[in-house]
This record gives C-alpha cells, structure tokens and sequence, in this order.
C-alpha cells in the first residue's frame, strides 16, 4: 500500500497557523477544544488535493456511481480514523508530541458524529470506509441532523435523555455546499392539465424547503480515494421581507420557515421500531428527493438519454426508511423528463435496490394513506399505480386467489407498505446474515420469494478493521502486524496467518497481555466514569447493544442475579472474578427496556457494595455507550455476549468486533453467529439456547407457559420473587413488577415471556459454567481467543462490499493519482 508523504514541518505550521486565524490565539493559550478544531482543519486540508483529485477522476472515467441512501450514517469521530486511513496517524501523533500535544487528548474533545441508532447506521458507516478503500465511487446520502442519537445520563440509575449538541463548536471536516441545493415540495394537491395530448401532473398549494448539501470526506485507506457523505440540511426557501408580503404569504413564509427549522432538528432515537410519526415521513422524502434530483443531475452532465441512467447510477436503499426513492424517481423520469410509465419503471426496477434489517413485525414501516397522501399527493399518486398495476400481475399469475394480494398489495387496510414497495420495485432484495435471508425467503416474505426469486441474496454484513482494530487496538493491530504482516489491514483473511502462533507459548503470554492492558484501560475508564473498581484480572463480560427485549439484556442481569444468591448461599464456593458490563441507551419512550436499565443499575449497587463477596462478582453499566468508547470496550472483553431470541437479531455486528478484538462469543444461534460460529469452529465458542427453528415453531403454537419453570425451578423462582419483593428496590418493592409480569403474565404478542428468557435460561447458566471452566485454563483460553481473531477475516466490511459490488451494484474500480504539485 503506498504510504502518502508527510510533511512534518507544513503540518506543525498548518496547525499553528489554524489556531491563530480561528481563534486569535498561540498554541500555548488555545483551549483543548481549540487545538481539537485547528487539528481538524489542518487534516481537512491534507485530504483536500486528493478529495479533488477523486472527483476528477470521477468525471473523467465516468464510473457507475452507488448512492447509498439511509435514513442513518453513525460514523462516530473522524479525526482518529481519518489520520489512518491517511496513513498519517503515527506521523501526526509524533508530530504534535513536538509542539507539546497530546494526539489522544485532542481526539478526545471531537464528539460523536451520532448521526444514527445501532447497527444500522453503524453498517452504513463501514460500508462507506470500505468503498472508499476499495475504490469504487460512492455517494452517503443522509440527513443532517442539528442533534444526534442523544445522549445518556444514568441519574439514580435511570436513563435521562440529553440533547447531543455535536455541531456546537462546529465541525472542521465539514464543507457545506450552498450551489448545489435542492427544493423539495410537500403538500398541496395534484392538478392535471392536459398539454399536446399529454397529461401533465401539476403540485400547486405545497410548502417547499430547501436542500442544502453538507458534504464529508470519507478517506480510503492508502489509496487517495476520497468518497463523500453528503448529508442535506434544511433551509427556508426566502427569508421573508416582511412588507411585501400580504398575510397570506406572511404567513406561509412563517410556515416554510419552521418546516425547514423542524425537519433536521433530531434523529429518531428507535431501533428496530416504527413510531409512524408525520416529520419522520417528511425527513425520509426530503433526503430522497434532494439525493435523487442531484443524482440525476450529475447523469445528465455527461449523459443525454435518461433511458439508460441504470448503468450509471443505483441506489441502495438500507432498510425501507429510503424507499420513497422508488415514487420520487418515477415522478421526475416522467414528469420532469417526459418518460412514458413503461420506459419510466424500466428505469426505476434497474437502479434500486433494497436491504432489510429485521423481521420485527413492530418495526416494519407502514403508513396510514391519509398521511402519506396529505403529504406526498403526487407520490401517493404514483404509489397508487404501481399497486395497481402489481395487484393486476398477482391475480394474472394466481388467479382467483385474494389471499395472495391481502397479503402482498402494496396499499391494503388503509396503509402503504413500505417494504412491499422496496421489493416489487427493486432489483435486489437482501438480508444481512445467511441465517436471517433464509427466514426471509421461508417466512417473512415467502410470498414475494415465490413470485420473484431471482431477486432474493443474502449479504452477511461486516465491520471495518480500520476502524475496529487499527485505530481501536493499537497494542493488538501492532501486535498482528509484527507476526503476519500488515496486509490484514485491506485484506483481513490475511490474519489467519495467526494460527501459526495459538499454540506457541509466547504467543500466548503476549496477546493475554495485551488484552491485560486494555482491561487496564477500560479498568481506568470505569473509575472515572463510574467510581467503581474493578480488577482487570477478572473475567471481562460485556453486553454492549441498543437495549431492546429481544436482545435479552434482562436474561444477562437475571442470571447475574442468580449468580450473586449462589455466591451468597455457598461462601466458599469456588467462582472465578467476573465483571459483567453493560452498555445501552434504550428508546425514550420504551419503558420496559428503561426499566431494565434501571434493574441493571439497581443490582450493580447492591453487589458492587457487598464487602462480604471479595469483589467476586463485579456490575458496571457504562454510560451513553457510543462508537467511541465501544472501540476501548471491545478491546477490553473476554466474552461477547450475543444472546438474543435466535431467529430475532438479523445479523448483529458487535459480534464481529468483539471476535477481531479476540473476545470469544457467547451466543444463540442467531443472526451472524451462525456463520462466526462456522468460521471459528464450535469448540471456539460457547453456544446455547433454542435454534431458530424451534423459537419460530413454539411461536406458532401461540408460545408456552413459565409458570411450570417458575414452579419446579427453585433458582428461577428465587431471582424472580428478588423482582418483586423489594430485593433490589427496597424503598419501592413494586418497582420491576412489570419486568415480573412481562416474563410471566403477558410481556407482549398476547402471551409470557415472548422472548423466552426463562425457557433459555438454563442453557444460558450452564454455558456461563462452561466459560468459566474455560478461562481457569489459561492456555487454553488465550488459543481460544486467538483463534477467533485469526478467523474473524469473513466479517470484514470490504468483503461484504465487494459482494455487494459484484453481485448488485457491478461497480467499476477506480484509480486516483495526485498530481505531482500534491504529492
Ligand atoms: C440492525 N437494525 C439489526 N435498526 O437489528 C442488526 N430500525 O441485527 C443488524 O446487524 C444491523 O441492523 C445491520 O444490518 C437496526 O439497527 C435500526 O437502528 C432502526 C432504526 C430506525 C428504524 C428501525
């Protein structure tokens, strides 16, 4: 990989330079905020030559560009992760250690572009880093929200929700691009004039506001590739004059002024969830509209017939937040540039295509036609169509049979549904882990696989190296490199070289040390952040992850519990130290999911402050868990706990971190387990719990009935009745009442324990004893972690993208060359 040059001297002036005309100040008097911006700025300016040098290159070879539009880009910061894949990073740390400065410090005053939830946006995030670093043209398309996923305080153990004001300081690697913004048009109504024979669809009486791209370089690594997340902000369209205008325009100016104010103020902060909400609507069709109007404006600059715009366009929608896509296309082919239906859809079924991320009934999106049509008049107006003309083709092919179209029509019961748009009017239709395909072509969408195979493949996600191991774990990537070279950092199979070492005793004693000084680390965290001590000689057991039901953070405290009574009822029981650390922020309005925080909290100060277990058994819940203090986290863990209901978490991705970071997995059968478990071999992770299968049948038998495990099990009965007896609320005892009777009474879908926590909660103990046993043997357990390392090549995002680009997208590779003034 070439390695750019770095001019150490233009660098230190660059910075110096920065602080003086931002801030009017000499480096020995800026804030660390103030060293943070001019940083900033000057590694903005280092990636500029090859940012332009990319974008001619576009131009000139003309490549086919993917548009990957999400609702959610959580990229975390950018500094740190810029200067790698820059191959400056060690550079620039020394570099500023010259003038005095601390590269990590100054890291640490960026906050988190969060401009995202969980695993979804955190996809979107690496798949753009590997795209750039592959060197395929790509474009991020998103919003650009004034707050991000907010962020967490735990205040007597409850989540509060706070404001996350990233942009307050401003963002240095942000360039905003006023020339190329967008109108996007809500409401009004459709009126038809008939001219020359041709029926023209007029919006007349709507709101507009203005799109305006916020442009970020996303840097590929050592290749000069320089790709862009555009996300749109919002503007009125005139800022008013106050008197010209009569009070009908005064007061529509005063209106588009607050369209335009509320439509980016905040991301929705619900994973897997559809809250239905009228401005979540409007953001997905102002990002659409704007990325699909400049789209087609970037085609039309080179090429003259709209016809063929597919082979030089696709967009990939992630998830059906997007899908709106398909409609606004379809309404600027024909009624912008004069398509016929047919030639129109021809267009529109070659350049999209669709991601799902879930089977959560809950979380698929569907709108109420009043809505979507109030909104979006000349949209609805195409949806209808295409419903028309698909439910047409559903009764030519199974004639006779409504079934078939209540349940695949796009518009049915008074709502649009978003997913049945994204797969009748798309190319591609994939999941995101063998496993969660397979659900979606047997069940889900059986109906859709059946009349549309050829369109159904499975992508496994992936995570970046970059991000999650060079810049994440630094003693680790050091550590990799020095034994099979530094190739893994763009082909990560490369690091399967590793298991030349597991049995080699060095070997051995060196990785367990590092994973010693990354606990010291995390260790250090937590005693800043949280006042709690904990030995890093203990086992290190994380469950880091939105906080939803089906991922059973309450079966991780429950045992938790269990363990604590064991300890308590057997003294001198032998138990090896153990540390559980939680992270997750739950949706605002989520209760049960707060309350499990709040349960998980409750239970850390009960045994946290128990002098009379040794500090056997350690609880930490970290505070607003983010990207990045997930990348410390994940070098820190011993054990990866992927224990959702098996058949619920489509793929997860967290899983793949922890295993590149050589934390070994505890997991059900789910999602990309599956395949982790296939890569790394059974005996290298600790499995149990229902399959998949069996959870889907128990399922359609309307579910089971705890109470026969509450009535025969003595260990499951105790740590239930400590929900209700004021265990670990003694103030409150009715406090986990509802957690009591979600697992026995009615948890939701009409039945107890929907997610079958205590159906899984013996094998969940007896692998938890299996892990134990496991770590006493030292040896053993440090071959064990570092054969999930050496195996974790698979689940690299520049794997999944070149799937992607071959299979989908059929990009073209690009190569970009500095000028020589540049280099
Ligand atoms: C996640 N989905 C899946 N959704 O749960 C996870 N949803 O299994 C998978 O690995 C990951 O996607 C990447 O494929 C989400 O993160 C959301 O965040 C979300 C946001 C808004 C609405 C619905």
């Amino acid at each position: 990989m070439a390695k750019r040059l770095f001019n150490k001297e233009f660098f230190i002036r660059s910075v110096k330079y920065n602080v003086r005309t931002l801030f009017r100040k000499e480096i020995e008097e800026a804030t660390e905020q103030q060293i943070f911006q001019a940083v900033g700025y000057a590694v903005k300016d280092a990636i500029m030559d090859a940012w332009i040098a990319t974008q001619k290159e576009y131009e000139k070879s003309d490549p086919k560009i993917v548009y990957y539009m999400s609702m959610e880009f959580l990229m975390g910061r950018a500094l740190g992760n810029n200067l790698i894949n820059l191959t400056f990073y060690d550079e620039v740390k020394e570099a500023l250690e010259e003038i005095g400065l601390d590269l990590n410090t100054i890291e640490d005053q960026e906050p988190d572009a969060a401009l995202g939830n969980g695993g979804l946006g955190r996809l979107a995030a690496c798949f753009l880093d590997s795209l750039a670093t592959l060197g395929y043209a790509a474009y991020g398309c998103g919003i650009r929200y004034r707050y991000g996923m907010f962020k967490q305080q735990i205040v007597d153990g409850y989540q509060v929700e706070v404001p996350d004001m990233w942009l307050k300081n401003g963002n240095p690697f942000e360039l905003r691009r006023p020339e190329y913004a967008k109108t996007v048009k809500f409401g009004g109504y459709v009126r038809v004039e008939n001219r020359n024979g041709r029926n023209m669809f007029i919006q007349e009486g709507y709101q507009s506001v203005l799109a305006v791209p916020v442009d970020l370089p996303i840097v590929g690594y050592g290749n000069n590739v320089i790709n862009t997340l555009r996300i749109w902000d919002a503007e009125a369209i005139n800022s008013f004059e106050l008197d010209r205008f009569d009070k009908g325009e005064y007061e529509k100016a005063v209106e588009q002024e607050n369209l335009a104010r509320n439509l980016v103020e905040v991301l929705y902060p619900n994973d897997n969830h559809m809250a239905g909400k009228e401005l979540r609507l409007k953001q997905q069709y102002f990002f659409v509209s704007a990325s699909v109007q400049e789209a087609i404006a970037k085609y039309k600059k080179k090429h003259s017939d709209i016809r063929k715009f597919y082979e030089k366009a696709t967009f990939q929608l992630n998830d059906t937040h997007p899908t709106v896509a398909v409609a606004e296309l379809m309404r600027i082919l024909m009624d912008e540039e004069g398509l016929e239906w047919d030639e129109a859809w021809d267009v529109t079924t070659k350049t999209c295509a669709y991601t799902n991320h879930t089977i959560m009934a809950e979380a698929l999106e569907k709108w109420p036609i009043e809505l979507f049509s109030r909104l979006l008049p000349r949209i609805y107006q195409i949806v209808e169509e295409i419903n028309r003309r698909f439910v047409n083709q559903i009764q030519e092919q199974y004639p006779g049979n409504y079934e078939k179209v209540k349940k695949m029509a796009i518009i049915m019961d008074g709502q649009v549904k978003m997913a049945h748009l994204a797969i009748v009017a798309g190319y591609s239709v994939n999941g995101v882990a063998r496993l969660h395909t397979e659900i979606l072509k047997k069940q889900e969408l059986k109906d859709f696989y059946e009349m549309m195979p050829q369109k159904f493949n499975n992508k496994t996600n992936g995570i970046t190296q970059r991000r999650f191991l060079l810049h994440g774990n630094p003693l680790l990537a050091k550590w990799v490199t020095a034994h099979v070279g530094d190739e893994w950092i763009t082909d990560l199979p490369k690091i399967k070289e590793l298991t030349l070492y597991v049995d080699d005793e060095k070997a051995q004693h060196e990785f367990m040390n590092i994973k010693y000084q990354n606990k010291v680390r995390l260790a250090k965290y937590i005693k800043e952040h949280n006042n709690i001590d904990v030995d890093p000689r203990s086992i290190f057991d994380v469950q880091v992850k939105r906080l939803h039901e089906y991922k059973r953070q309450l079966m991780n405290i429950l045992h938790v519990m269990y363990l604590y009574n064991q300890i308590k009822e057997h003294p001198d029981m032998d138990f090896y130290p153990r540390t559980f650390i939680f992270g997750a922020k739950a949706a605002a309005g989520y209760m049960r999911a707060k309350l499990t925080i709040k349960l998980i909290n409750s239970v850390a100060d009960v045994i946290n402050n128990d002098a009379s277990i040794n500090g056997k058994l350690k609880v930490v819940f970290i505070e607003d868990y983010r990207v990045s203090n997930a990348e410390w986290i994940f070098a820190a863990a011993d054990v990866s706990e992927q224990i959702s209901t098996a058949s619920k978490e489509a793929s997860g991705t967290g899983n793949m971190k922890f295993m590149l970071n050589g934390a070994v997995t505890l997991g059900t059968m789910d999602g990309a387990n599956v395949e982790i478990v296939e890569e790394v071999g059974e005996e290298n992770a600790f499995i149990f719990g229902m399959s998949a299968e069996e959870v889907i049948a128990l399922e359609n038998q309307g579910g089971y009935d705890p109470s026969q495990l509450f009535n025969t099990d003595q260990d499951i009965r105790h740590v239930l009745m400590q929900l209700i007896n004021g265990e670990y609320s003694p103030n409150d005892p009715e406090r986990f009442r509802e957690l009591y009777n979600a697992l026995l009474v009615d948890g939701g879908y009409n039945r107890p324990d929907p997610y079958f926590i205590l159906k899984d909660f013996r094998s969940y103990a007896e692998a938890q004893k299996r892990v134990e046993a496991a770590y006493r043997d030292e040896k053993g357990w440090a071959r064990m972690a570092m054969l999930n390392v050496a195996h974790a090549g698979k689940f690299t995002s520049d794997r999944t993208i070149q799937e992607y680009v071959d299979d989908i997208w059929k990009l073209d590779k690009v190569t970009v060359e500095l000028p020589e003034e540049a280099k």
